[in-house]
Parts: structure tokens; sequence; C-alpha cells
């Protein structure tokens, strides 16, 4: 990784939402990168986004052959999340950087392998797609936090709604690729290490499955002494809302309301609600890749890394033990290997 001689060639896997925004945004909104090869199971909408990319992007039969290209310089991973820990293993095989899209993986094992082979290598070569850390609205909280100005933080409130659960949702599935988020803005954004968790569920009367906790509210507990009480619904209906506010003991801080200005008519003040995250976090998007490329020219990843995809793993999987028991669990937060000091 680094010393490129010119433009970073970037392979593409899967052309969903996700791939197809990154491509996208590689192709025309960052510089010193190029969408160079793109594969998808649905070969004619790989061959539609190479087309799009406006560059000479080639169309490869599968993963594998992408990964293992020598004209592939580093990978962008958005396939499904239970396929993610095997191609992030044959990119760490092949020494090539990745932008895996959260969750890292779908088990702690499968995260705990990446973690174990990436510091046997030496090198960080993972990141992860937690893309608030990149958004704007959320990084002035952030700043905010880290300047002093809400003093001591004692309580994160968050909101993650999503207008519909996708076919095959489940109560786990919910903290897995969902809930992960927000358990990393929790640890990310106050700084602190979560040491206890506790989730409740509830199975709405929008959920289309009778058994689905579709909504859940997880407790943390920090290790500054922060506590948090964290809303994930999935079935919300009316649009895609994500929200959070720090409450400290000299102040607290919200992420700004919307995207849009804020509209006054017919005796109503009103924000549009975003459908999805595509509309909500298009900033953080382009940030991301920017930031992820410009790493890669410089030789030293800085953003979320496989420890935090791995460390939102092992929560997520705490929370469903305090999910299916009903007890606050407490989590021990593992020694990490010197890689990611
Ligand atoms: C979805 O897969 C995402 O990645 C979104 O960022 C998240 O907010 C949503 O809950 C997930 O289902």
């Amino acid at each position: 990784m680094g010393a490129y001689s010119g433009e970073i060639s970037v392979g593409v896997i899967g052309t969903g939402g996700m791939g197809t925004r990154h491509a996208e945004t590689l192709s025309s909104a960052v510089s010193g990168a190029r969408v160079a090869g793109v594969t998808d199971l649905d070969r004619s909408r790989a061959e539609k986004l190479a087309v799009s990319c406006g560059s000479d992007a080639t169309v490869f039969q599968d993963e594998q052959s992408l990964i293992q290209d020598d004209g592939i310089d580093a990978v962008v991973l958005t396939t499904p999340d239970d396929t993610h820990a095997g191609l992030v293993m044959e990119c760490l095989r092949c020494r090539k950087p990745v932008f895996c899209e959260k969750p890292l993986a779908t088990t702690v094992e499968d995260a705990r392998g990446i973690v174990e082979a990436e510091a046997e290598l030496g090198r960080k070569l993972v990141q992860v797609g937690f893309m608030r850390r990149y958004d704007p609205r959320h990084l002035d909280v952030k700043s905010a936090i880290d300047s002093g100005a809400i003093g001591q933080p004692v309580l994160l409130k968050g909101t993650h709604r999503n207008a519909g659960a996708r076919p095959g949702t489940s109560s786990e599935s919910i903290l897995v690729n969902s809930a992960v988020h927000d358990l990393d803005a929790a640890r990310w954004i106050v700084g602190q290490e979560i040491e206890e968790v506790y989730v409740r569920g509830t199975n709405t009367p929008a959920a289309p499955d009778g058994e689905v906790l579709d909504l859940q509210v997880i407790q943390l507990a920090l290790g500054g002494g922060c506590l948090a009480n964290i809303e994930v619904y999935v079935n919300a209906g009316y649009g895609y809302d994500v929200d959070l506010e720090v409450v400290g003991d000299a102040g607290t801080i919200r992420v700004a309301p919307a995207n849009a200005p804020l509209l006054r008519k017919q005796r109503y003040a009103s924000y549009p609600v975003e459908g999805d995250w595509l509309e909500r976090f298009p900033a953080a998007y382009v940030l991301e890749m920017q930031r992820w490329i410009e790493d890669l020219h410089n030789g030293r990843l800085t953003g979320p890394d496989a420890w935090d995809g791995y460390i939102s793993l092992l929560l997520a999987e705490s929370c469903i033990s305090a999910l299916h028991s009903g007890s606050r669990e407490p989590f021990e937060n593992p020694r990490r290997p010197e890689l990611y000091l």
C-alpha cells in the first residue's frame, strides 16, 4: 500500500445501491482514483455501471478474479453481509487494501479471523464503512464534545429508524446489520468504550412478521461514566431517520436537524425526511471515499478499521445475548493487538 505512481485503480464488488454510489463517487467526485473494475452476480448491471463510470473499467467474471487481478490496486466491497468476511480475507491474502461496507462479518469468529490475519501481516489494509464518522452533522457534534463545549458527556440519546425492514430481517440481524452503526457511533463520538449492554425489543404492528422484534431499545454503560439509550426501529414507515444527542454536565448537543432548509408554510414549519441512507448521507459517502483514497496515497489508513468492525460485532453479539436473556450483559473489551493501538 502507498506510493502509487498515479491514480489508484479501484475494483468495485457489488453494484446495488451502495456499490453504485461508491463507484459514481470515485469516478466523479474523488481525485486520485479511478474505477478500473466492476463485478456483480447480475452481469448486465455490472456492465451498465462500468459504462456509467465513464472509464475503461473491466467487467470481471467474479469477485475472486477481480481481487486477484494485478490491474486492481484496491477493492470496494458492497456485497450481502454474509459474504464480506470471505472476500476481505481474500483481499488480505492478495495484500490488497479493502473498503468493506458494514458489517465486517456476520459472526464474531469471522471478524476475529480478519483481525488476526491483518495483525499477522503487520499493516492495516481494511477499512469499514461506518460513514457516520464522516457525516458533517455528526462531526460537528464530535468536535463540540472534544472541545469541552458540553462538559463531560453523561448521556447519549440515539435514534435509528429505517422506513421498512428488508425481507428476511430477524431480531438478531437488526443488531448485526443496523445497530452496529449505533454501537460504533457511541464509542467514537464520546471516545469511551462500552462496558455493559441491555436490550429490549417489541414486535410492532408495522412488522410483516409477527415474531420479529422490529423495534429495539439498547441501553449502554460506557467506561467514562456516560450512559446511552438508543432506539433502533426498522419499520418506521415515514422515512429514514438517524438522530443523536449527547447530554453533558455543561450543556447538550444534537446533530443538526436536516440536510435541507426549514420550510414555514400554512402555519406549519417542516423539514423533509429522507427515504434512506443514500439520501441522508451523501456528503459522508464522498468524504469517506476521498479520505480513503488520500490515505492510500499516503500509505496510512485513518478510518474505522478491522478492530472497530470486530468490536461492533462483539457488541452486537452481547446485545443479542441481552435480548434473549432479558438481563444486563457485561462487556469485556478485548486487548488490542499492537497494530490497532
Ligand atoms: C443499512 O444496511 C445501512 O447500512 C444503513 O446505513 C443503516 O442505517 C440501515 O439500518 C441498514 O439496514
